[in-house]
């Protein structure tokens, strides 16, 4: 029987290239984002290979979460994977010139948004006793990098959120993992810098950075392994990067 995936962040980068890897192993899917527009493209484009369902709603609207999730047709209501990916960091300012807009921003959709999506998920994971959450987190949840102050805070929350959620489903047989890219090459950058492409550009110059696919390959490993095997921590970085703040580059 074909397993269901909910990917959140579809639209973009990450999200967008995991949809694409299991459109072609035929999962079913539920893509999310904010962006209708995209979400139309990808269901168009993943349809040629698999069933496709989207749901347009903010991480940070629990309401519109919980409806959204709870209105899926019988048919995709099964969610036998979610992907926990949906975030992204606002600014990179030292902390005593943060801005308090961004800070509500990563905070609600990083780690808030990250609850209310898994909350929505939970329930029928634990009657059936079985799935698999993976959440994604960053080097950034594992280490504090200068300005990064309040992601690095968001990115250690998931962490720590995966962690708790491996021992309060354990009774459940549901595995739970969280996987933490260093850089990848997507939009991420362009939504930190708030549009300004070429600030955005040069955070990727000048080594061969990760790419979207290779973290989407990687999930696709991490969930296709037998299930008694649980990955349940996983840090990957370009062979450039050593650090967060380490980074050889031409
Ligand atoms: P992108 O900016 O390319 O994608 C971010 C995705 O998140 C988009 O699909 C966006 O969709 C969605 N998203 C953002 N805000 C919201 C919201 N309020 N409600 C619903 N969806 C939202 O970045 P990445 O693919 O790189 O990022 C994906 C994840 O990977 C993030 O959690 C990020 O922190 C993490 N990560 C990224 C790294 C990198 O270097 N790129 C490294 C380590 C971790 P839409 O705008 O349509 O809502
Ligand atoms: C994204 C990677 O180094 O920009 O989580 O924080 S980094």
């Amino acid at each position: 029987m074909k397993k269901t995936i909910l990917i959140t962040g579809a639209t973009s980068g990450i999200g967008k290239a995991t949809a694409q890897l299991f459109a072609k192993y035929h999962y079913k899917i539920i893509i999310c984002g904010r962006r209708k527009d995209r979400l139309i493209e990808l269901e168009k484009e993943l349809s040629e290979y698999t069933e496709v369902h989207s749901l347009a709603f903010d991480v940070r609207d629990k309401e519109a979460v919980s409806k959204s999730i709870n209105s899926l047709p019988d048919y995709f209501s099964d969610i036998d994977i979610l992907i926990n990916n949906a975030g992204n960091a606002h600014g990179l300012d030292p902390i005593q010139t943060g801005d308090l807009e961004d800070w509500d921003a990563m905070i609600d959709i990083n780690v808030k948004g990250l609850l209310y999506v898994s909350k929505a998920v939970i329930p029928k994971m634990t009657a059936k006793k079985s799935g698999h959450i993976i959440s994604i987190g960053s080097t950034a949840a594992k280490e504090v990098y200068p300005n990064g102050n309040v992601y690095c805070g968001t990115k250690h929350a998931v962490d720590a959120i995966s962690q708790g959620m491996r021992i309060d489903l354990n009774p459940f047989g549901i595995r739970v993992g969280a996987i933490h890219p260093g850089m990848v090459e997507t939009e991420f950058s362009e939504v930190r810098f708030k549009g300004d492409a070429d600030r955005a550009s040069n955070v990727y110059k000048g080594f061969h950075a990760l790419q979207a696919e290779d973290i989407a390959d990687i999930i696709h490993f991490v969930v296709s392994r037998p299930y008694h095997v649980n990955i349940a921590d996983l840090v990957v970085m370009s062979t450039a990067q050593a650090s967060s703040t380490i980074v050889k580059r031409d």
